[in-house]
């Protein structure tokens, strides 16, 4: 084993008798929601998993160290800690580690930690994408090349209109990452069910998930698969509303000169002071459901 990496001793059991594993990031309760609720969600969202019959591995770097799974009191300093925690993306592995410093994976370092430890399904809110504006700023995340290289599937609820939708889904395309659309055929915005852009398949069951990929890791194609689940009609938002909200926030950015790893962050902060909280409520709602369908898609891929 990678001798960076502490996997939790019920997510090590699990994988070696063949259970069921559904990583999750820590991006999202350092710097993608207010302390007290990004500890009860992530808390919430481990108990979803567990409930639906797999093993929750939150995924971090504490103390320098790579960690698959955290104790509860782990996830409560991470979300004490906020914005103090370094966002960790690939480029800042090598550092923080030397360091013996603490960092909140993104989608893109969770996906490297959870396929160093074996486990293949992992479930978040949103991914980076192409900004609005990428063709001078060159803001692509580096989550869609994490998709075109390390082998996780990725369970989110689309990607939200503070990117440019369409040249983040040309980008995937590029790369050789299927996008699959859960129960629909059109990408879902995070917040609302539509964007108006197609996704390259529509699949409605996890079993049709976990054969797709199975497929994929077994002709050793590389890279991941992304799949887009709708956040629930009752708790999507009014897309006139949200989009105010999101061009307002993408505005403010740009006059502030807000720029590189923050510029997300920043975005969904004030994203959540614009609708007065109202998002953060979908937000929840959004990764408890994907969290729904991880755990029976991982347990669909272990039969
Ligand atoms: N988008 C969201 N919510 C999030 C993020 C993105 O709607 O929490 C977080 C995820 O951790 C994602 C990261 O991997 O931000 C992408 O950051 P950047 O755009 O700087 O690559
Ligand atoms: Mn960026």
């Amino acid at each position: 084993m990678n001798k960076y990496l502490d996997i939790a001793p019920e997510v090590q059991e699990a994988l070696a008798s063949g259970r069921p594993v559904v990583a999750l990031e820590s991006t999202i309760i350092s710097h993608g929601m207010p302390y007290p609720q990004n500890v009860e969600t992530a808390l919430r969202v481990e108990q979803t998993i567990r409930d639906g019959g797999a093993v929750p591995a939150t995924v971090a770097i504490v103390g320098g160290r790579l960690k698959a799974g955290l104790s509860r009191a782990e996830i409560e300093h991470l979300g004490r800690s906020g914005r103090a925690v370094a966002k960790a993306s690939r480029r800042d592995l090598p550092v923080l580690v030397a360091r013996g410093a603490d960092g909140a994976t993104t989608v893109t370092t969770t996906m490297i930690i959870a396929a160093m430890a074996g486990i293949k399904v992992f479930a978040t809110g949103g991914i980076g994408g192409v900004h609005r504006g990428a063709e001078t700023t060159m803001d692509i995340s580096a989550d869609l090349e994490e998709l075109a290289r390390t082998p996780v599937m990725v369970i989110c609820a689309g990607a939200k209109s503070i990117l440019d939708l369409g040249l983040t889904l040309e980008y995937l395309e590029t790369k050789g990452v299927p996008v699959i659309g859960y129960g629909t055929e059109e990408l879902p915005a995070f917040y609302t069910r539509r964007s108006g852009f197609k996704v390259d398949y529509r699949i409605d069951t996890p079993e049709e998930l976990a054969a797709a990929f199975k497929a994929k890791l077994e002709m050793g194609l590389g890279g991941g698969m992304l799949v887009t689940n709708p956040i629930p009609e009752e708790y999507s938002m009014d897309p006139g509303r949200i989009n105010a909200a999101i061009d307002e926030a993408v505005a403010e950015a740009e006059q502030k000169g807000i720029r590189g790893k923050e510029t997300t962050p920043f975005l969904l902060a004030r994203i959540k002071d614009i609708t007065g909280g109202d998002s953060l409520a979908s937000n929840i709602q959004l990764v408890l459901n994907n969290a729904r369908l991880a755990a029976a898609t991982a347990k669909c891929l272990c039969l």
